[in-house]
């Protein structure tokens, strides 16, 4: 919607605002040092060593007053061209420009100056002429950011800000994260009592809420049944194991950071784990199998425990305890392809109920850091290799990323944007031919001779946590009748006198199998109505004297004004249905 990247007039709009913002920072705060300042998808951003002085979000109306001032004064934005030493003497006091510059020949002809005013800044030009043309823009969040991306180096202060060409479309972008923020799961999940945390459990330990438990073990049915149906049986395995497991699977070598420290007991040493894979290897391994029997599809609902950075846990987002929607599919080769092609339906098939529609295929594949996967290139190669026709072969549209693999193998992912604008993985299919050889797995093939399986690890819900953060982000805390906390409300119009005939509906109801509450409480109908919305439940009933005497039920959806009589075994149908089919409503839903 808002792609200043790709976007010929917004582009240097906000490359210019980037260097606005430096020359207005420098003016405020001294001894200022600049890295970059690239323009992104949303906007631009400019990182920067503020040295002893930090930047909050307090602090933006000063800078943008200054930035305005700027603007307005009008300087002309000119390049010229410098040599390589005019520029390392220019920013001699600056490691990061000098970093930079270094990268350039001794004798280059391309690097350049830009200078606004008595502000220059080394740069490969994309402006607008002057800084008049800058009259539309506002500085968004500020956030910490490693140099270089590496966490060993300083971090430096990163302000973001967005530029328009015009007051509407600046307008409409901040309406647009309003909007976005009324969807941020961590508020509604607040509001709506789906989660909780609390310091004395720790970050990224959430407590689900009796309203999120109910959502939560809708899904966990939900995938269950749609597992079972497609030949996975389901396990139950321990949180815990001895660390030597790790030691064998290469988590040891690979995924240590991730992992929270090892208890010592005695002799024994255990920890936490960090995923299901080694404890399903195992459960192959307990029994002999023959190519006929292949493909064993293991699935689990599995606790896990990561140690997530502080920084980077985010409400039900990115957790340090979660529980997957984890399967290990051990298959022939020959059945690779067949194999990925079901758990890429099972995906489409699962989004199509939940209307999930934003999403891409990312083919994720390895780094070159070699402690972070495992050191095996022909095996890579050929898992990767595998990976992308096998996709090409099924007619997925995906786009490849170097550096996003697991350590045992390449990754189809399936990547989503939060209401906050964060990508995540939402589900995942992954090939492995590491961790069966590392268990020393093996079948029996047709000539009797014992061969290794290949493995498939996936996760379609990813984790009940993510899953749920994103429907909640999705559905804006309205969730459709079958996954709703309280499907359905009864509101009797008097407290006393319809009260017995809305009882006998809740009844029937909750016989059905409906999560129905009745509120029968002594306020005016309007404001039980309004409680009725602000908790977003999405079939709301109303009885009053014409109800009763005709046996009917009155229907008021979530976000509809409309309402409708029903004959009350129709209206129950009705609704029946809709919980069947798990029908999304959405008629004008942004009424409320
Ligand atoms: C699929 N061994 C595989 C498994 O068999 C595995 O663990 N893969 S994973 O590391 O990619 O995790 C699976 C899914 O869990 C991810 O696709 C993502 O949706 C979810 N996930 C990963 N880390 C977190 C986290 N910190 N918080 C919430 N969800 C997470
Ligand atoms: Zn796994």
């Amino acid at each position: 919607m808002f792609n200043t990247k790709d976007d010929a007039i917004l582009y240097p709009i906000n490359h210019s605002c980037a260097h606005l913002l430096a020359q207005a920072v420098s003016n405020i705060y001294s001894d200022v040092k600049f890295w970059v300042g690239p323009v992104v998808e949303e906007g631009f951003y400019y990182d920067m060593d503020l040295g002893e002085a930090t930047i909050k979000e307090e602090d933006f109306p000063k800078i943008e007053k200054e930035m305005k001032r700027l603007a307005k004064d009008g300087k002309r934005i000119v390049g010229r061209k410098v040599t390589k030493k005019e520029a390392q003497d220019f920013f001699k006091d600056n490691p990061y420009k000098l970093y930079l510059i270094d990268k350039f020949d001794e004798d280059s002809d391309e690097i350049s100056f830009y200078t606004q005013g008595d502000f220059t800044d080394l740069c490969r030009g994309g402006h607008v002429e002057s800084l008049k043309e800058l009259k539309y823009f506002k500085l968004l969040k500020v956030a910490g950011a490693y140099w270089l991306n590496d966490s060993k180096n300083k971090m430096l202060t990163r302000v973001y800000g967005i530029a328009f060409d015009s007051e509407e479309k600046l307008k409409a972008y901040e309406n647009y994260l309003e909007e976005c923020k009324a969807r941020d799961h961590r508020k509604l999940g607040k509001e709506l009592d789906i989660f909780m945390t609390s310091e004395l459990v720790g970050p990224g330990l959430n407590l689900w809420l009796p309203n999120g438990a109910v959502i939560r073990r809708t899904l966990e049915r939900y995938i269950v049944d749609k597992e079972l149906e497609r030949g996975y049986h389901h396990v139950y395995t321990p949180v815990l194991a001895s660390s030597e497991l790790y030691k064998i699977s290469g988590h040891w070598d690979h995924y240590k950071d991730g992992m929270y420290p090892v208890m010592k007991m005695d002799k024994e040493e255990v920890v936490l784990r960090p995923m299901n894979c080694p404890h399903h290897m195992l459960l192959f391994k307990n029994s002999l199998h023959s190519y006929r029997d292949l493909p064993i599809r293991i699935g689990e609902l599995g606790q896990d425990f990561r140690y997530e950075k502080s920084g980077a846990v985010m409400g039900l987002e990115r957790v340090r305890g979660m529980c997957q929607n984890d399967a290990h599919i051990f298959v022939r080769k020959d059945q690779i392809k067949e194999e990925i092609k079901g758990v890429v339906e099972l995906i489409l098939d699962v989004y199509k109920d939940f209307n999930i529609k934003n999403y891409k295929f990312r083919l994720s594949l390895k780094g070159d850091d070699n402690e972070k996967y495992y050191n095996d290139p022909s095996m890579w190669e050929n898992a990767e290799n595998s990976l992308r026709e096998i996709l090409n072969e099924l007619n997925v549209e995906y786009y490849e990323a170097k550096d996003e693999a697991a350590f045992y193998g390449p990754k189809l992912d399936v990547q989503i944007k939060t209401a906050l604008g964060h990508e995540l993985t939402l589900s995942t299919c992954q090939l492995d031919f590491l961790l069966p050889r590392k268990f020393d797995l093996y079948y029996i093939d047709e000539n009797n001779e014992k061969v290794t399986p290949v493995v498939i690890h996936r996760a379609i819900l990813g984790t009940f946590e993510r899953f749920s953060a994103y429907l909640i982000e999705e559905y804006k805390g309205a969730m459709p009748l079958w996954l709703a906390p309280t499907q359905v409300m009864v509101i009797p119009v008097h407290h006393e006198y319809h009260l017995e005939y809305a009882k006998n509906i809740v009844t029937e109801l909750r016989k059905l199998g409906f999560r129905t509450e009745l509120n029968a409480k002594n306020e005016k109908l309007g404001y039980r109505v309004r409680e009725a919305n602000s908790q977003k439940i999405p079939i709301q009933l109303v009885v009053g004297e014409g109800e009763v005497s005709n046996n009917t039920i009155t229907l008021r959806r979530f976000g509809s004004r409309n309402q409708v009589s029903y004959e009350k075994n129709e209206l129950y149908k009705l609704i029946e249905i809709e919980n069947k089919t798990k029908f999304i409503y959405e008629e004008d839903n942004n009424n409320n």
